[in-house]
Protein backbone atom coordinates (compact mmCIF):
# COMPACT_ATOMS: atom_id res chain seq x y z
CA UNK A 1 0.00 0.00 0.00
CA UNK A 2 0.74 3.57 -0.41
CA UNK A 3 1.22 3.89 3.43
CA UNK A 4 3.80 1.23 3.98
CA UNK A 5 5.79 2.34 1.33
CA UNK A 6 5.45 5.69 2.31
CA UNK A 7 6.63 4.18 6.07
CA UNK A 8 9.34 2.07 4.67
CA UNK A 9 10.62 5.09 2.63
CA UNK A 10 10.09 7.35 6.14
CA UNK A 11 12.44 4.90 8.15
CA UNK A 12 14.99 4.31 5.53
CA UNK A 13 15.49 8.05 4.73
CA UNK A 14 15.39 8.27 8.91
CA UNK A 15 12.55 11.19 8.19
CA UNK A 16 10.46 9.72 11.93
CA UNK A 17 11.24 12.11 14.77
CA UNK A 18 10.97 11.90 18.52
CA UNK A 19 9.42 14.59 20.83
CA UNK A 20 9.22 14.16 24.46
CA UNK A 21 6.57 14.95 27.14
CA UNK A 22 7.97 15.96 30.41
CA UNK A 23 6.69 13.38 33.20
CA UNK A 24 6.45 15.97 36.79
CA UNK A 25 7.08 15.18 40.87
CA UNK A 26 3.44 16.49 41.92
CA UNK A 27 4.79 16.99 45.24
CA UNK A 28 6.93 20.11 44.20
CA UNK A 29 5.76 19.93 40.24
CA UNK A 30 9.86 19.94 38.99
CA UNK A 31 10.35 17.88 35.54
CA UNK A 32 11.54 14.40 36.73
CA UNK A 33 11.87 12.71 32.96
CA UNK A 34 10.29 12.49 29.65
CA UNK A 35 8.87 10.18 28.05
CA UNK A 36 9.49 9.78 23.97
CA UNK A 37 7.01 10.04 21.88
CA UNK A 38 7.15 9.03 17.86
CA UNK A 39 6.39 11.68 15.11
CA UNK A 40 5.75 11.12 11.79
CA UNK A 41 4.97 13.96 9.82
CA UNK A 42 5.01 13.17 5.66
CA UNK A 43 5.60 15.11 2.73
CA UNK A 44 2.47 13.54 1.07
CA UNK A 45 0.09 12.21 3.61
CA UNK A 46 0.88 14.50 6.29
CA UNK A 47 0.60 13.87 9.77
CA UNK A 48 0.72 9.78 10.70
CA UNK A 49 -0.02 9.12 14.13
CA UNK A 50 1.95 6.51 15.82
CA UNK A 51 -1.55 4.67 16.73
CA UNK A 52 -1.56 3.97 12.75
CA UNK A 53 2.36 3.45 12.13
CA UNK A 54 3.77 1.33 15.17
CA UNK A 55 0.86 -1.57 14.22
CA UNK A 56 2.09 -1.50 10.76
CA UNK A 57 5.34 -1.33 11.25
CA UNK A 58 5.04 -4.46 13.62
CA UNK A 59 2.83 -6.11 10.94
CA UNK A 60 4.83 -5.76 8.27
CA UNK A 61 8.35 -6.63 10.38
CA UNK A 62 9.94 -3.05 10.61
CA UNK A 63 9.31 -1.94 13.94
CA UNK A 64 12.95 -2.92 14.64
CA UNK A 65 14.89 -1.11 12.70
CA UNK A 66 12.19 1.92 13.35
CA UNK A 67 12.51 2.05 17.69
CA UNK A 68 16.16 1.24 17.25
CA UNK A 69 16.20 4.40 15.46
CA UNK A 70 13.80 6.07 17.45
CA UNK A 71 15.27 4.82 20.99
CA UNK A 72 18.92 5.98 19.27
CA UNK A 73 17.39 9.58 18.19
CA UNK A 74 15.69 9.75 22.12
CA UNK A 75 19.19 8.66 23.65
CA UNK A 76 21.10 11.11 21.82
CA UNK A 77 18.82 13.93 22.81
CA UNK A 78 18.58 12.82 26.62
CA UNK A 79 22.03 13.00 26.93
CA UNK A 80 21.98 17.06 25.78
CA UNK A 81 19.68 17.51 28.49
CA UNK A 82 21.08 20.00 31.64
CA UNK A 83 19.97 17.43 34.12
CA UNK A 84 19.89 13.66 34.52
CA UNK A 85 16.37 13.06 33.67
CA UNK A 86 15.10 9.83 32.67
CA UNK A 87 14.29 8.94 29.33
CA UNK A 88 10.91 6.39 29.03
CA UNK A 89 10.25 4.75 25.60
CA UNK A 90 7.77 2.44 24.74
CA UNK A 91 7.73 -0.90 23.56
CA UNK A 92 6.01 -2.59 21.32
CA UNK A 93 4.25 -5.58 21.62
CA UNK A 94 6.13 -7.27 18.65
CA UNK A 95 9.51 -6.58 20.80
CA UNK A 96 8.25 -8.71 23.50
CA UNK A 97 8.06 -11.30 21.74
CA UNK A 98 11.58 -10.89 20.16
CA UNK A 99 14.41 -12.53 22.23
CA UNK A 100 16.88 -10.00 20.46
CA UNK A 101 15.21 -7.30 21.98
CA UNK A 102 16.68 -6.67 25.33
CA UNK A 103 20.24 -6.82 23.63
CA UNK A 104 19.45 -4.82 20.51
CA UNK A 105 18.14 -2.28 23.45
CA UNK A 106 21.61 -2.38 25.47
CA UNK A 107 23.99 -2.24 22.50
CA UNK A 108 22.06 0.68 21.49
CA UNK A 109 22.80 2.28 24.98
CA UNK A 110 26.27 1.03 24.24
CA UNK A 111 27.13 3.03 21.56
CA UNK A 112 25.14 6.32 22.54
CA UNK A 113 26.92 5.96 25.73
CA UNK A 114 23.56 6.33 27.91
CA UNK A 115 23.33 4.77 31.09
CA UNK A 116 20.85 2.39 31.20
CA UNK A 117 19.85 3.18 35.20
CA UNK A 118 18.17 6.64 33.31
CA UNK A 119 16.07 4.24 30.50
CA UNK A 120 12.60 3.12 31.40
CA UNK A 121 10.53 1.20 28.89
CA UNK A 122 7.09 1.86 29.07
CA UNK A 123 4.97 -1.83 28.19
CA UNK A 124 1.42 -2.56 28.29
CA UNK A 125 -0.27 -4.88 29.66
CA UNK A 126 -1.46 -6.73 26.68
CA UNK A 127 1.86 -7.26 25.60
CA UNK A 128 3.01 -9.30 28.19
CA UNK A 129 0.32 -11.36 28.38
CA UNK A 130 1.11 -12.47 24.19
CA UNK A 131 4.07 -14.36 24.84
CA UNK A 132 5.00 -14.86 28.31
CA UNK A 133 8.52 -16.61 28.63
CA UNK A 134 9.87 -14.53 26.18
CA UNK A 135 8.24 -11.11 27.37
CA UNK A 136 10.00 -12.31 30.96
CA UNK A 137 12.83 -12.83 30.10
CA UNK A 138 13.67 -9.90 28.07
CA UNK A 139 12.04 -7.60 30.81
CA UNK A 140 14.39 -9.62 33.32
CA UNK A 141 17.68 -9.13 31.13
CA UNK A 142 16.81 -5.34 30.74
CA UNK A 143 16.31 -5.21 35.01
CA UNK A 144 19.28 -6.74 35.19
CA UNK A 145 20.88 -4.16 32.97
CA UNK A 146 19.33 -1.48 35.58
CA UNK A 147 16.71 -0.58 32.60
CA UNK A 148 13.57 -0.10 34.77
CA UNK A 149 10.47 -0.74 33.18
CA UNK A 150 6.77 0.69 33.60
CA UNK A 151 3.29 -0.95 32.95
CA UNK A 152 1.34 1.76 30.80
CA UNK A 153 -2.04 2.22 30.42
CA UNK A 154 -2.95 0.25 33.67
CA UNK A 155 -6.39 -0.83 34.34
CA UNK A 156 -7.42 -0.40 30.71
CA UNK A 157 -5.94 -4.11 29.26
CA UNK A 158 -7.20 -7.24 30.45
CA UNK A 159 -6.60 -7.40 34.00
CA UNK A 160 -3.12 -8.66 35.26
CA UNK A 161 -2.94 -7.87 38.33
CA UNK A 162 -0.92 -10.90 39.00
CA UNK A 163 1.54 -9.96 37.20
CA UNK A 164 2.32 -6.85 40.07
CA UNK A 165 3.19 -9.92 42.44
CA UNK A 166 5.87 -11.63 39.83
CA UNK A 167 7.82 -7.78 40.71
CA UNK A 168 8.58 -7.05 37.19
CA UNK A 169 8.22 -3.93 37.25
CA UNK A 170 9.41 -0.94 38.69
CA UNK A 171 6.12 2.06 37.92
CA UNK A 172 2.79 1.55 36.85
CA UNK A 173 1.29 4.49 34.46
CA UNK A 174 -2.71 5.13 35.68
CA UNK A 175 -3.99 5.39 32.06
CA UNK A 176 -5.56 8.98 31.43
CA UNK A 177 -9.64 7.24 31.28
CA UNK A 178 -9.16 7.51 34.95
CA UNK A 179 -7.44 10.36 35.50
CA UNK A 180 -9.69 12.34 33.05
CA UNK A 181 -12.92 11.41 35.46
CA UNK A 182 -11.18 11.87 38.50
CA UNK A 183 -13.34 15.61 39.69
CA UNK A 184 -16.26 14.32 38.20
CA UNK A 185 -17.17 10.22 38.75
CA UNK A 186 -16.52 8.77 42.39
CA UNK A 187 -16.01 5.61 40.72
CA UNK A 188 -12.53 6.68 38.92
CA UNK A 189 -11.71 8.57 42.09
CA UNK A 190 -12.02 5.47 43.99
CA UNK A 191 -9.99 2.72 41.37
CA UNK A 192 -7.56 5.49 41.68
CA UNK A 193 -7.67 5.69 45.09
CA UNK A 194 -7.04 1.40 45.13
CA UNK A 195 -4.30 1.54 42.36
CA UNK A 196 -2.27 4.19 44.58
CA UNK A 197 -2.78 2.03 48.44
CA UNK A 198 -1.70 -1.38 46.08
CA UNK A 199 1.19 0.25 44.39
CA UNK A 200 2.53 1.86 47.66
CA UNK A 201 2.26 -1.53 49.19
CA UNK A 202 4.12 -3.44 46.33
CA UNK A 203 6.83 -0.30 46.29
CA UNK A 204 5.83 0.81 42.65
CA UNK A 205 5.99 4.30 41.50
CA UNK A 206 3.13 5.86 40.04
CA UNK A 207 2.65 7.95 37.45
CA UNK A 208 -0.90 9.90 36.60
CA UNK A 209 -1.08 10.42 32.64
CA UNK A 210 -3.60 12.50 31.39
CA UNK A 211 -3.72 15.58 33.51
CA UNK A 212 -5.52 18.35 31.82
CA UNK A 213 -5.85 21.05 34.49
CA UNK A 214 -4.76 22.36 37.99
CA UNK A 215 -7.76 20.80 39.67
CA UNK A 216 -6.46 17.03 38.62
CA UNK A 217 -2.77 17.62 39.91
CA UNK A 218 -3.78 18.84 43.13
CA UNK A 219 -6.70 16.03 44.15
CA UNK A 220 -3.88 13.02 42.68
CA UNK A 221 -1.17 14.98 44.57
CA UNK A 222 -4.15 14.85 48.00
CA UNK A 223 -4.47 10.92 46.96
CA UNK A 224 -0.57 10.73 47.01
CA UNK A 225 0.28 10.11 43.86
CA UNK A 226 3.94 10.59 43.02
CA UNK A 227 4.30 11.72 39.21
CA UNK A 228 1.68 13.01 37.00
CA UNK A 229 2.53 13.74 33.43
CA UNK A 230 -0.15 15.74 30.78
CA UNK A 231 -1.08 18.68 28.82
CA UNK A 232 -0.95 20.63 31.97
CA UNK A 233 2.77 20.36 32.40
CA UNK A 234 3.41 19.94 29.11
CA UNK A 235 2.50 19.04 25.80
CA UNK A 236 4.67 16.45 24.02
CA UNK A 237 7.46 19.12 22.22
CA UNK A 238 10.31 18.42 19.90
CA UNK A 239 14.04 18.07 20.73
CA UNK A 240 14.89 21.95 20.60
CA UNK A 241 11.81 23.07 22.10
CA UNK A 242 12.45 20.26 24.93
CA UNK A 243 16.19 22.16 25.63
CA UNK A 244 14.35 25.55 25.67
CA UNK A 245 12.05 24.32 28.22
CA UNK A 246 14.30 22.74 30.35
CA UNK A 247 16.75 26.25 30.61
CA UNK A 248 13.22 28.24 31.23
CA UNK A 249 12.44 25.80 33.96
CA UNK A 250 15.25 25.72 36.01
O1 LIG B 1 1.62 10.27 20.93
P1 LIG B 1 0.31 9.64 20.64
O2 LIG B 1 -0.79 9.92 21.58
O3 LIG B 1 -0.12 9.93 19.26
O4 LIG B 1 0.62 8.08 20.74
C1 LIG B 1 -0.25 7.11 20.24
C2 LIG B 1 0.26 5.75 20.63
O5 LIG B 1 1.51 5.45 19.99
C3 LIG B 1 0.48 5.58 22.13
O6 LIG B 1 -0.07 4.35 22.53
C4 LIG B 1 1.97 5.54 22.26
O7 LIG B 1 2.37 4.73 23.35
C5 LIG B 1 2.42 4.95 20.93
N1 LIG B 1 3.79 5.37 20.63
C6 LIG B 1 4.26 6.62 20.50
N2 LIG B 1 5.59 6.60 20.24
C7 LIG B 1 5.97 5.30 20.22
C8 LIG B 1 7.21 4.64 20.01
O8 LIG B 1 8.28 5.24 19.82
N3 LIG B 1 7.19 3.27 20.04
C9 LIG B 1 6.06 2.57 20.28
N4 LIG B 1 6.14 1.24 20.29
N5 LIG B 1 4.86 3.16 20.48
C10 LIG B 1 4.82 4.51 20.46
O1 LIG C 1 -0.30 4.99 25.23
P1 LIG C 1 0.56 6.07 25.78
O2 LIG C 1 0.30 6.34 27.21
O3 LIG C 1 2.03 5.89 25.53
O4 LIG C 1 0.14 7.39 25.00
C1 LIG C 1 0.72 8.62 25.31
C2 LIG C 1 0.03 9.70 24.50
O5 LIG C 1 -1.04 10.31 25.21
C3 LIG C 1 0.96 10.85 24.19
O6 LIG C 1 1.64 10.63 23.04
C4 LIG C 1 0.06 12.03 24.01
O7 LIG C 1 -0.20 12.33 22.66
C5 LIG C 1 -1.19 11.63 24.72
N1 LIG C 1 -1.33 12.54 25.83
C6 LIG C 1 -0.40 12.96 26.71
N2 LIG C 1 -0.90 13.81 27.62
C7 LIG C 1 -2.20 13.94 27.31
C8 LIG C 1 -3.25 14.71 27.89
O8 LIG C 1 -3.11 15.42 28.87
N3 LIG C 1 -4.48 14.57 27.30
C9 LIG C 1 -4.69 13.78 26.22
N4 LIG C 1 -5.91 13.74 25.71
N5 LIG C 1 -3.72 13.05 25.65
C10 LIG C 1 -2.48 13.14 26.18
MN1 LIG D 1 3.43 5.51 26.99
NA1 LIG E 1 -0.95 5.41 28.52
Amino acid sequence: TQLEQALRNAIISDAIDVHFQPIVALGNSQVVGFEALARWNDPDLGFVSPGVFVPLAEERGFIDALSEALLRKAAEAALSWPRELFLSFNLSSAQLMDPGTSSSVLSILGRVGFDPHRLELEITETAVMGSADTANRIIADLRQAGVRISLDDFGTGQSSLGRLRDFMFDKIKIDRAFVSRINSDRASEHIIKAILTMCEGLDLEVVAEGIEDYSEAVKLRSLGCGMGQGYHFGKPADGIATLRFLHENY
